[in-house]
């Protein structure tokens, strides 16, 4: 085995030396991977807290290896501070550039005036920053968060007519821009209809657990709720649990609107715990590349790519989950 191994070697290095000779070098510099025209991209994610983020992080992986960048890739735990650590350290080792989704709005200023300064382009994905400076970025690759709000809302102003309803908010992180964005949105379609009011909101901080807490909370100090607006499908995911252990049934007792559509929240809504899913995709990885490409390459890009997205029912979500990519 090892020796077939050394053989081959021997044989690659051989090779790589008479193709020198040939005038191929393009194929030895390639097959030693340190081509100097590799992009190498330095991306800091927010970290691993719901099915939206790992799929986000396998489309970014994939699209990367298929488009021959070089990945340089961490987690932030959903901290910030650890995210700008990893910034620091690309621009540290100098990569081409830096791509990221910030884990809340504000605070990154003087990081990316760094970058500037080091001349280093970043691509913000997925979620924005609030910053007067638009030349600290490139572009910003993702969803319109209040439209999905929005959507969130009038689905259930149109669901529920003039009943009277009590809904509870599971916002997803303190300060994170889907947060701040689908809680506007969201706000701003029911605000016309004075029968829906929104009688409890606090973090779940996207996650499953974080939702499953908060709910139970919420269970115990409000008798008559009629909705759960989660920012997310996992936070949605967990207030079915709680709602479940406190004895009631979910998508019917208590109905539930969530944003994000990855397949566990679609396999709900298809069993009928959740009542409607407005999509955000996670997809953004060949985007992202394709962006990146470009800006080195010194062609314009747009200043804001908005993402694509639907909205889906019961029965819709039925009809879809077989082919659903994430
Ligand atoms: O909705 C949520 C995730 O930033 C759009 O982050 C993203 C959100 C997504 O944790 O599930």
């Amino acid at each position: 085995m090892l020796k077939k191994v050394l053989t081959a070697a021997t044989a690659a290095v051989l090779i790589g030396s008479l193709a020198a000779c040939g005038g191929e070098d393009s194929v030895a510099s390639s097959e030693a991977g340190g081509s100097s025209d590799t992009i190498t991209m330095g991306f800091a994610q927010v970290g691993a807290e719901s099915g939206w983020r790992t799929a986000n992080t396998k489309s970014i992986q994939e699209s990367a290896k298929a488009a021959g960048i070089e990945l340089k890739f961490s987690d932030a735990q959903q901290k910030q501070e650890n995210q700008i650590k990893a910034i620091r350290s690309y621009i540290q080792q100098k990569v081409d550039v830096i791509a990221f989704s910030p884990v809340v709005e504000t605070g990154w200023d003087s990081v990316l005036q760094e970058a500037k300064r080091a001349k280093i382009p970043v691509i913000l994905t997925d979620r924005a920053v609030d910053s007067e400076d638009e030349t600290l970025y490139e572009t910003f690759i993702g969803s319109d968060f209040v439209e999905e709000g929005k959507k969130a809302g009038e689905w259930l102003v149109q669901e529920v007519g003039t009943a009277e309803t009590n809904v509870v908010e599971l916002q997803g992180t303190t300060g994170a821009a889907p947060a701040n964005d689908r809680r506007d949105g969201f706000e701003e379609a029911v605000s016309g209809s004075p029968n829906i009011k929104v009688i409890a909101s606090q973090t779940g901080d996207f996650t499953r657990s974080g939702g499953k807490e908060v709910m139970e909370a919420f269970l115990k100090s409000n008798p008559d709720i009629d909705v759960v607006y989660a920012h997310n499908d996992d936070m949605g995911l967990g207030a079915i649990e709680a709602i479940e252990a406190a004895g009631k049934v979910p998508g019917q007792d208590i109905k539930i609107i969530t944003v994000d559509a990855v397949k566990d929240g679609m396999q709900a809504l298809a069993d009928g715990k959740i009542n409607f899913i407005v999509e955000c995709s996670p997809l953004l990885g060949d985007q992202l590349m394709d962006a990146a490409q470009k800006v080195l390459a010194g062609e314009e890009v747009e200043k804001r790519i908005v993402t694509e997205e639907t909205t889906f029912t019961q029965e819709q979500a039925v009809e879809a989950l077989p082919t659903r990519k994430y």
